[in-house]
């Protein structure tokens, strides 16, 4: 039985993967979160208490980072500020936190000789046109074009220099779009769903012809425990399940699946360099570590996806209206 700290362990992805892996094996869990807006504790309740500590703290706090690596056999780093749009109005807290907070793990993994699994994106790569074959490898060359993806390119290439200067036993994955439940509703899903329920009509962003290629957040989980157990020391690993869909597409399967009529939603102010498309190919993750995605009907976790908002309106009514206001005042 391992202890696995898990950093950012309070937010959507991190809490999935709290879940997943206090309910497919026998490791203890110890989440270090900052409880940042995004940040939220009812997404771990129901848990064993017994095998879940909760720290709350910053990854950027060495003392606390050190003593906690100390008591670790493996770190998964999820804590980061994840949104896009939030990144265009305050770029700030993502240098710190994904670029000083990273270091600070860095640094901790370095000192202590513990196993590191860090968690990025595939914005890293930039975006493709609609119409390319050609999809996102580990060989793409890092081309970020938003504040947040810029720092999290920045977090990867801090992990690779520590491996190879330091001999830090760490590795990487990059994944695409995630969905499914714990998901904050500034997110584009989330938000959709949440104003269908509000009596709100859905915003898309400008045409809505962007592309992201989506993966359930149970399936992002399975993949990063594989890679935790069977991954290389040093290497990059994509993560993605052959989901691509364009927003508007996305848009109109949530409002059929509601019960609304397909065009009842709004187009609203593009995002300023909004990438155009995303796409992973993941050949290499299923073919040297064996792992396959298992939700890969969309419409269906979609539709138990929407039957988890309206189920839990409690986790995500107290940071709607706040939500709603930033995007309103962005004319979003
Ligand atoms: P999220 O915003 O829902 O959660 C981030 C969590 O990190 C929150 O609980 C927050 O409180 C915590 N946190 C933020 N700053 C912290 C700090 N300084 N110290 C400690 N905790 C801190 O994000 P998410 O969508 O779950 O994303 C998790 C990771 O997965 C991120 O690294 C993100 O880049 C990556 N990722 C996300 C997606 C996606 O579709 N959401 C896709 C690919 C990769
Ligand atoms: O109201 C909206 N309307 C809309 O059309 C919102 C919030 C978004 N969008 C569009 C923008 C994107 O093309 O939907 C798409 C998805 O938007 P987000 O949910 O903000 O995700 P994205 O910017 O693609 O980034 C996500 O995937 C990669 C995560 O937020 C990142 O953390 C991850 O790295």
């Amino acid at each position: 039985m391992r202890n696995i700290l898990v950093t950012g362990g309070a937010g959507f992805i991190g809490s999935n993967f709290v879940h997943h892996v206090l309910e497919t094996g026998d490791d203890h869990v110890t989440v270090l979160d900052k409880l940042t807006y995004a940040g939220n504790r009812a997404s771990l309740e129901g848990l064993p208490a017994d095998r879940l500590d909760f720290v709350e703290g910053d990854i950027a706090d060495a003392a606390l980072v050190d003593g906690l690596f100390a008591e670790a056999d493996a770190v998964v780093n999820f804590a980061a500020e994840s949104h896009n749009d939030n990144s265009l109005s305050e770029p700030r807290p993502f240098l710190d936190t994904n670029i000083v907070g990273t270091y600070t793990l860095l640094e901790a993994a370095r000192a202590h000789g513990t196993r590191l699994h860090h968690i990025s994106t595939d914005e890293v790569y930039g975006d493709l046109e609609l119409d390319d074959p050609v999809r996102f490898t580990e060989r793409t060359p890092y081309n970020p074009s938003s504040p947040y993806s810029s720092t999290k390119a920045g977090s990867d290439l801090l992990v690779r220099a520590w491996v190879r200067s330091f001999g830090v036993r760490a590795t990487i994955s990059n994944c695409s779009n995630n969905y499914g439940p714990y998901q904050h509703v500034e997110k584009f899903i989330p938000r959709q769903i949440t104003n269908v329920l509000r009596g709100i009509r859905p915003k898309l962003y400008g045409a809505g012809l962007n592309v992201r290629d989506w993966i359930h957040a149970n399936d992002h989980s399975s993949a990063v425990m594989t890679i935790l157990d069977k991954g290389e020391i040093g290497q990059t690993y994509l993560i993605g399940a052959d989901g691509e869909r364009s927003n508007r597409d996305v848009v109109e399967l949530i409002l059929e699946l509601m019960g609304r009529s397909r065009d009842d939603y709004d187009h609203v102010v593009d995002r300023p360099g909004h990438d155009l498309r995303y796409a992973i190919d993941s050949t290499r993750l299923r073919t040297e570590l064996g792992w396959e995605p298992r939700f890969q009907d969309f419409e269906s976790g979609l539709a138990d996806t929407i039957a988890w908002y309206r189920d839990h309106e409690d986790w995500w009514a107290p940071a709607k209206d706040a939500t709603e206001a930033f995007y309103a005042a962005r004319g979003q």
